[in-house]
């Protein structure tokens, strides 16, 4: 296995881990592990992340999985002066850590992994409709509160400076038009900005379910 091997395709989640990677222009292999396959419940696999899930990104002696986490260990790991997905000043890391949360809880756990759970995969985890109303009303709610700093025409919810909260963010908005949930226009126009950058591009390849490139204990 490679030093710096991320576990992990064909999610949102693994697309942050692919996509902090890539601006960071870091080397790394893929296992080409998707979600709740065999593989997941390997000896190995569990070793590595007891609860079966993707994304898990081994980095020599780190393993660390939680999507949010490996963005930002590669983003304080591996911060460059060209290139920081965290900012260095108190306030604007405390800024950060507050939009990774928020994006983490109520966006993603609260909200869309409800639609993804009991919605996109009612076999496994029982169709709950009522649930389902009230995450896409919360998601709703929360994204307009995420809008309200956007509002000054900010390029990035940071302002200048591209972080791992807008890989965060994209990544939640790219998986929230998938479901049709509602979300401010300043949202849509963040999303066309953002899908220019190269290092989007070339992450959503790296993470794609169709590509055939890397190596595969599947
Ligand atoms: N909070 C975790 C969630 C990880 C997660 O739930 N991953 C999904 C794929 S996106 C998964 O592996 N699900 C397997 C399952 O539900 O059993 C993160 O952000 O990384």
């Amino acid at each position: 296995m490679n030093a710096r091997t991320l576990w992990g395709i064909g999610t949102p989640r693994t697309m942050r881990a692919h996509w902090a990677m890539t601006e960071l222009g870091l080397e790394y292999e893929t296992e080409r592990l998707q979600t709740r396959t065999p593989v997941t419940d390997s000896l190995l696999y569990r070793s590595l992340n007891p609860s079966g899930k993707i994304p898990t990104l081994v980095d020599g002696d780190v393993v660390v999985s939680e999507s949010a986490a490996i963005v930002t260990y590669l983003g304080e790991t591996y911060r460059k002066d060209n290139t920081s997905l965290i900012p260095s000043k108190n306030a604007a890391r405390a800024s950060y850590f507050e939009l990774i949360s928020f994006i983490s809880t109520e966006l993603d756990a609260t909200s869309l992994y409800v639609l993804r759970r009991h919605e996109g995969l009612p076999n496994v985890y029982g169709s709950a409709p009522n649930a389902c109303l009230v995450a896409r009303q919360y998601f709703n709610r929360m994204i307009k509160i995420a809008a309200i700093k956007m509002e000054d025409s900010r390029p990035y919810l940071l302002g200048e400076l591209f972080s791992g909260a807008d890989i965060l963010m994209m990544t939640t908005l790219d998986w929230a038009a998938a479901y049709s949930c509602d979300y401010p226009s300043i949202f849509h126009n963040y999303q066309t900005n953002i899908s220019l950058r190269p290092g989007y591009k070339l992450a959503v390849e790296r993470n794609s379910v169709r590509m055939e490139t890397g190596t595969s204990h599947l």
